[in-house]
């Protein structure tokens, strides 16, 4: 990568761990707190990430919605539910396809109640899913990491989950990652070093190769040595393991998703959102603890 991309990458830890804390919680208010309502859009994510793009049938343009976009099981393709899936093309309608469990789910917003009276189990606080009638996620957002850990267990595995919606983005479709760090005071400690498992979909998708999300960062900043994980509908999530390297209480999980907040020489680049899980096992049903995840203007979170 080039010397330039390095120090826009080095200068982002000048920040105090605690400071950045700020930062980041400020970040996330800001986005729950923005209203989206009739502003002009192409796609969602000209809406942020409460919000969708309505767009009249025959128009090229629409105006943001607050909210989730409303699903359509409940008029018209209700059997989806629940279903087994490789990813969101196998579901109907706007269903998509749950990675950690491999099933069509409705997509919800926690605390709305667009769940028809079922429970909406939050990935994010502004993303989850509806209660499918399946066995409780294993995801878990409400838990203490360490209070998780037997003795001898350490967390040594992240799992990166695609949130984004944008699958018609040319052939970089979903979340676009150059690598992965664990930061322990304001240091990259560890790259990934080992790919466990994955799930990389889109048909035009011409950065599939998910070994380029290991060691450092190497794109420059440039449509390089990077993965792009395909966009939730084509399933978009990997395993990614760190060799001997543990995951400790304090540690910032650095996604370097190729967007305007690592890359500001990019402009017109997309952060995209991806959901941050932390595990001792390498499984893809282990027990996963969500950490949080990166999105705009944020690309760490942080091991409580
Ligand atoms: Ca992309
Ligand atoms: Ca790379
Ligand atoms: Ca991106």
């Amino acid at each position: 990568m080039t010397t330039s991309a390095v120090s826009s990458h080095r200068s982002r830890y000048i920040l105090s761990p605690a400071l950045l804390a700020v930062l980041i919680l400020l970040t996330g208010l800001a986005a729950a707190c923005g209203d989206a309502s009739e502003d002009a859009c192409n796609d969602d994510n000209d809406c942020g990430s409460n919000a969708w793009c309505n767009i009249q049938e025959g128009a090229s343009d629409g105006t943001c919605r607050d909210g989730a976009r409303p699903g359509s099981i409940f008029n018209n393709a209700p059997d989806g539910i629940g279903e087994d899936c490789d990813g969101s093309s196998d579901c109907l309608g706007e269903l998509q396809c749950l990675a950690a469990d491999r099933v069509c789910v409705q997509l919800c917003v926690p605390g709305q109640g667009d769940c028809g009276g079922r429970e909406c189990f939050g990935l994010t606080p502004d993303l989850g899913y509806c209660d499918y009638g399946g066995p409780r996620p294993e995801v878990n957002n409400n838990v203490e990491p360490d209070n998780n850990l037997q003795p001898g267990e350490s967390y040594r595995y992240v799992l990166l989950e695609d949130l984004s919606e944008d699958v018609a983005a040319g052939d970089t479709p979903g979340a676009d990652i150059d690598g992965v760090a664990i930061e322990r005071f304001g240091n990259d400690v560890a790259y990934a070093t080992t790919v466990e498992d994955y799930d990389i979909g889109g048909a035009n998708n011409a950065y599939a190769d998910p070994n380029e999300l290991l060691g450092p960062p190497d794109s420059g900043c440039t449509k390089a040595n990077l993965t792009a994980l395909g966009g939730a509908p084509n399933g978009g999530w990997v395993i990614l393991g760190f060799g001997d390297e543990v995951i400790e209480h304090g540690d910032y999980i650095v996604v370097y998703e190729l967007g305007p907040t690592v890359c500001p020489n990019q402009p017109t680049w997309h952060d995209d959102e991806v959901a941050v899980s932390i595990s001792v096992s390498s499984h893809r049903n282990g027990d996963w603890v969500l950490l949080g995840s990166t999105g705009t203007g944020q690309n760490v979170v942080v091991v409580p």
